[in-house]
């Protein structure tokens, strides 16, 4: 029997109360970083790894055994819905999501069928049944957010200006528009399908929206974003929304339709709740960087951003972006040791 999560710190959080302790997780805590990981992993494309749910459901539990985190994130990545309806997209190792032919024309669309978890990802499935039966912390499923998996459909491979993207986006909106559409529908699918298997909070990864200003993502963007949040609302569990470099972006990113607005380390938290007002939790953010310069820079770190949280409910610990491959491990659990002693929230603060 899974054990009754619902007060569990992580969800108390999400829900804005006041939790038993600031709960703590890490955006891409499985990983590269882990010597664990790395023995276990093997060679070859992420994919095949994330195919193999024995595999994906150690690695998954591989953070939260070393950590003591508050929450584990599925091991999966943002392309596999993509992928498993055969749009062809990899992930090469050393270098992430790339496509040979990448999305240029109308035509393109037909490579993007709808998916059916049941015959198209039935590993990742699997996967979450596994964990949900094992672990004593709640799993976040996700998703990419359409924008962000646009991009690699787009560019073919990470980019630094996705020239493109935007280019697409000003040149041929109403091509953008049916391809976000298009992608929301994917993630809406395969969000619904970890919430059903078990998973009890959600996050949209919208990674690289901090690309765009804010005109350009009210108008392209938003909408699909919003609708993914709208087809699993009626799921009712927390939907987090995230991206860097989103400072510009959180009032609007905040109206997707969502409980818990995370932020990167470049926006401190009592700054990030000034700008998307009352009534959402967050999620964030020590910079990865000060993990990477050791456990003094890294103590100082924690404590600012307990900080500028200043006690408030709804306060998920996290890095303001993903843990870095050459991250210390060990100073990652001194972290979260601290959050777990020093963190308090109180209905006062
Ligand atoms: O083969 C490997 O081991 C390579 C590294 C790796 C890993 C560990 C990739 C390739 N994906 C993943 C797993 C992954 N991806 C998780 C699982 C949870 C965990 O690690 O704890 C998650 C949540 C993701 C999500 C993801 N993939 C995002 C959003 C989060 C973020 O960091 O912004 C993005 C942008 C991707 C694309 C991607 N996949 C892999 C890489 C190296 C990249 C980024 C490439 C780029 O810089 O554009």
């Amino acid at each position: 029997m899974s054990p009754d999560l619902t007060s569990s710190p992580f969800l108390a959080a999400c829900r804005g109360e006041v939790a038993s302790r600031v709960p703590v997780w890490f955006m891409r805590q499985a990983g590269r970083s882990l010597p664990e990981y790395k023995a276990i992993r093997g060679d070859g494309s992420i994919l095949d790894a994330i195919a193999d749910a024995d595999l994906s459901t150690e690695i998954t539990l591989q953070p939260v055994r070393r950590y003591g985190v508050d929450a584990a994130i599925l091991f999966s990545d943002i392309v596999v819905p993509a992928w498993a309806v055969g749009f062809g997209i990899d992930v090469v190792p050393g270098i992430g999501p790339m496509a040979e032919n990448p999305f240029r024309s109308r035509a393109d669309l037909a490579r993007l069928r709808p998916m059916d978890p049941d015959a198209d990802t039935p590993f990742v499935l699997q996967t979450v049944r596994n964990l949900v039966a094992d672990l004593e912390v709640p799993l976040i499923g996700f998703a990419g957010a359409p924008f962000t998996v646009a991009s690699y459909l787009i560019e073919g491979r990470p980019s630094k200006n996705y020239a493109n993207t935007k280019a697409m986006m000003h040149s041929d909106p109403q091509l953008f528009a049916d391809l976000l559409e298009n992608l929301a529908d994917l993630a809406i699918v395969s969000l619904r399908s970890q919430i059903e298997a078990g998973a009890s909070a959600m996050q949209l990864f919208d990674s690289w929206a901090g690309a765009l200003s804010p005109a350009e993502y009210a108008t392209h963007v938003l909408p699909w974003s919003q609708k993914v949040m709208e087809g699993v609302a009626d799921l009712n569990v927390p939907r987090i929304h995230f991206g860097v470099d989103t400072g510009e972006l959180l009032p609007l990113m905040s109206t997707a339709g969502v409980e818990v607005m995370g932020v990167d380390w470049r926006v401190p938290l009592d700054e990030a709740r000034r700008r998307i007002g009352p009534g959402f939790a967050v999620q964030g953010n020590l910079d990865p960087a000060r993990v990477f310069a050791g456990w003094d820079v890294a103590e100082t770190g924690t404590r600012e951003v307990l900080a500028a949280n200043g006690g408030q409910p709804g306060h998920i610990f996290n890095l303001g972006h993903g843990v870095w491959p050459e991250l210390d491990p060990e100073v990652l659990t001194k972290v979260v040791e601290l959050v777990h002693t020093e963190g308090k929230t109180s209905p006062d603060a």
